[in-house]
């Protein structure tokens, strides 16, 4: 048994995330987490609501209302919408959390003691119509590297470029759209981050594990322009964690926040105090600090790509900057865009399928299945209605489903509902074991290694191995001539139900939680023997006819939600 930390990247809390958000990166994290329980691991998975900076000030802007008040409705809304997709974070915690607030303060304090942290007067982008600086997304403008319109003054959404407002060309304010901008003077902090480059780089060398795209983006920031640059930590704004050194004041610093990037990551660290601090665990420090066992997790972090240059380069920064024993990530996992049907998703312009509307229309299973088995890797996915029509009906509803429904139907009307008793296995059921033992042995490989589309093709063929089983055995046929070794063929099939129960809940939690329920077998652990876990539901075991799986959707039904997701959210 190991111990597994996890943490996803934690959502923004403007407003409600879309499906492509959650296929970047709670929702494989999620799929890790319950993978690795129920092979007997011990988890901490952790997530949390991003709550400051220019987001979240001017989602509450837009709402009317003052903006801590704007996150702690928004934090409960995006935790029961995380509930209902089944995300299973052992805690669910805020950026504006006072734990993390101290943390920040905390690590600043130390990264000045070790002379990481200089003051730089600068001049920034200053609106003379809204009277206040435009850090971040307060200015958008096109993006200098790839020409896209609407880049933030942070980041380029379209090439992931950083970038500083100074770089946009034609700026204007997204408060107010006034283009009246000036240059004005201003003192910042900035982590010397080009100090650290040489260790950075050494560390990301040594990931050869990793996937292209995370160490690809890294080593991109490493050697930008003439090297590693140093960055702006604080911002000219009043929402946030006070730019000031274990409660203690900075010069100059009065009234100015740390920049969200910087406190951001910081949580995954204080969410674990916070998750003491809710009565949950016991001790945060066995996770994170290597000086009190965290030396023995193995710690994985999931994120969509324009989020691994700020956990490749800025957060292990801060950490190693600080010259304390805290952990360090062992794996980013992280993922390209899903696009949907012919464009991109969009909070901002409320393109395409968010989370609540998804749970609206269908339950999460439908959703975990299709994204989890469509996820962006290699390279960008697209979301189709149609794809999704035909994955749901052919793989949930034809091959397991259906699976599901026959095999205990039949069982019912021709011996009861308990496991039927009699015969003994022949070539075929031992040629069946030993083609699923050998997939679930590829299945456990692709799912250690975060292969989530291979483990999903996996975990489908191992369905269809039953399927063709039942085909080809008939227990129908047989029980005519052979009722004996129809039983035996019932019996197995029962236990298939069982065994692939337990394999599909990391996809599929509340559909596995039904056919667990439907065998009586809600105890049943990992196969780690394939062979005895197919014989664990021995004759005369109780069990019942589940309800439909799942229901298929129909053209009318797929062109409908076609036509109501067409159009742009208000
Ligand atoms: N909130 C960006 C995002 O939601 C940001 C991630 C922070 S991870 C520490 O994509
Ligand atoms: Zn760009």
């Amino acid at each position: 048994m190991a111990r597994h930390l996890i943490t996803s990247a934690i959502p923004y809390i403007n407003g409600i995330k879309h499906l492509g958000n959650l296929v970047g990166s709670q929702l494989p994290a999620d799929l890790y987490a319950r993978y690795l329980r129920g092979r007997g691991h011990e988890v901490l998975f952790l997530c949390a609501t991003d709550e400051h900076g220019t987001p979240a000030e001017l989602a509450a802007a837009k709402a009317g209302k003052p903006v801590a008040e704007y996150c702690a409705e928004m934090h409960v809304v995006q935790a029961q919408i995380a509930e209902g997709f089944r995300l299973s974070f052992d805690h669910f915690g805020r950026s504006s959390s006072a734990e993390n607030k101290a943390l920040t303060q905390h690590l600043a304090k130390r990264l000045a003691e070790e002379g990481l942290i200089r003051e730089v007067t600068e001049k920034q982008m200053y609106s003379v119509a809204d009277a206040r600086f435009l850090p971040d997304r307060y200015i958008e403008g096109t993006c200098p590297n790839c020409g896209f319109e609407s880049a933030r003054g942070d980041q380029c959404d379209n090439c992931t470029k950083q970038l500083d407002p100074t770089d946009l060309i034609n700026p204007r304010s997204t408060v107010s759209g006034s283009t009246e901008l000036e240059l004005r003077e201003t003192k910042h902090l900035y982590l010397r981050q080009s100090e650290m480059k040489d260790k950075l780089e050494a560390w990301i060398d040594s990931k050869t594990d990793w996937p292209v795209l995370s160490t690809s983006i890294a080593k991109k920031w490493l050697n930008d322009g003439d090297g590693l640059q140093d960055r702006g930590i604080t911002r000219d704004l009043s929402w946030g964690v006070p730019a000031q050194f274990d409660g203690a004041p900075w010069e100059g610093m009065d009234g100015k926040v740390f920049y969200v990037w910087f406190d951001a990551p910081i949580e995954y660290i204080a969410c674990s105090q916070e998750w003491v601090a809710a009565g949950k665990g016991a001790d945060w420090e066995r996770w994170w600090r290597t000086d009190k066992g965290a030396d023995d997790v193995t710690y994985t972090q999931f994120m969509g790509k324009d989020n691994v240059p700020f956990h490749t380069i800025g957060f292990p920064a801060t950490i190693l900057g600080s010259g304390e024993p805290w952990k360090l990530v062992d794996y980013i996992k992280s993922f390209n865009y899903l696009n949907y049907d012919g464009g991109q998703f969009s909070t901002s312009r409320g393109r395409g399928v968010f989370m609540d509307q998804a749970l609206e229309i269908l339950p999460s299973d439908y959703w975990r299945w299709w994204l989890l088995s469509h996820a962006p890797e290699s390279s960008d996915a697209e979301f189709t209605w149609e794809n999704f029509q035909a994955s749901v009906n052919k793989d949930l509803a034809d091959v397991l489903g259906n699976f599901v429904s026959r095999i205990t139907k039949f069982c019912r009307s021709k011996f009861g509902e308990a496991v039927p008793e009699g015969g003994a296995w022949g070539a075929q059921e031992e040629a069946l074991a030993e083609a699923i033992a050998g997939r679930v042995k590829a299945y456990e490989g692709f799912m250690d290694e975060k292969e989530v589309r291979k483990a999903a093709a996996e975990l489908r063929a191992i369905w269809v191995l039953g399927n063709e089983y039942l085909q080809s055995a008939a227990p129908w046929s047989t029980f005519k001539e052979d009722p004996v070794k129809a039983a035996m063929q019932t019996r197995l099939g029962l236990n298939l139900i069982s065994l692939y129960a337990v394999l599909s809940a990391p996809f599929i939690p509340d559909a596995s939680a039904t056919m667990l329920a439907a065998m009586g077998a809600e105890g049943a652990g990992w196969p780690e023997d394939v062979k005895a876990a197919l014989s664990a539901l021995s004759a005369g075991h109780a069990f019942t006819v589940p309800d439909v799986l799942f229901a298929k959707i129909a053209d009318e039904q797929r062109e409908e939600w076609q036509t109501r997701f067409a159009g742009i959210r208000t």
